[in-house]
């Protein structure tokens, strides 16, 4: 994709401060971290989210994130992380081209996870559970 920002970065037209990368991906660190060592890990051929990504692709990433993380965990001397694809700008996607988030974590480091509601009632989970399990079918 010409205007894509993380496709600039894959053809060396954007810089980035490379962490790790093979024939399918690559990861850099995110230029606005929550803690250093905030990492993005990408597919190097352009996807928007992981519905239109092929499943190889996908194999791959989840495999690469637990490499990274494990060097991230090890050499940041990390209590924990977090790992977030955002999906759509609805849900916060800045950049329309798939990445993971590898987010280093401290104890009291401020971080807030999303918040959380409860189920209004048993036939609301019931109907939620219905709609979605028929696609799955
Ligand atoms: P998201 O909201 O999930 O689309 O996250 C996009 C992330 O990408 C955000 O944390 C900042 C980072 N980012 C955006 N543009 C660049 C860039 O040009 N270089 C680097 N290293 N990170 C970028």
């Amino acid at each position: 994709m010409n205007d894509c920002i993380f496709c600039k970065i894959v053809r060396g037209e954007l810089p980035c401060y490379k962490i790790y990368e093979d024939n399918e991906t690559l990861a850099f660190l995110d230029r606005n971290p929550v803690n250093p060592g905030h990492t993005l890990l990408i597919p190097k051929k352009h996807s928007e989210t992981i519905l239109d990504t092929n499943d190889e692709t996908l194999k791959k990433l989840i495999t690469t994130t637990k490499k990274i993380s494990k060097a991230i965990f090890e050499s940041m001397k990390l209590e924990g992380f977090n790992i977030g694809i955002n999906q759509f700008k609805i849900a916060g996607q800045v950049v329309p081209h798939l990445h993971i988030h590898i987010m280093p974590r401290h104890k009291n480091d401020g971080i807030k996870l999303w918040p959380s509601r409860e189920y209004e009632s048993e036939k609301e989970k019931n109907n939620v559970q219905k709609k979605i399990t028929r696609l799955l079918k």
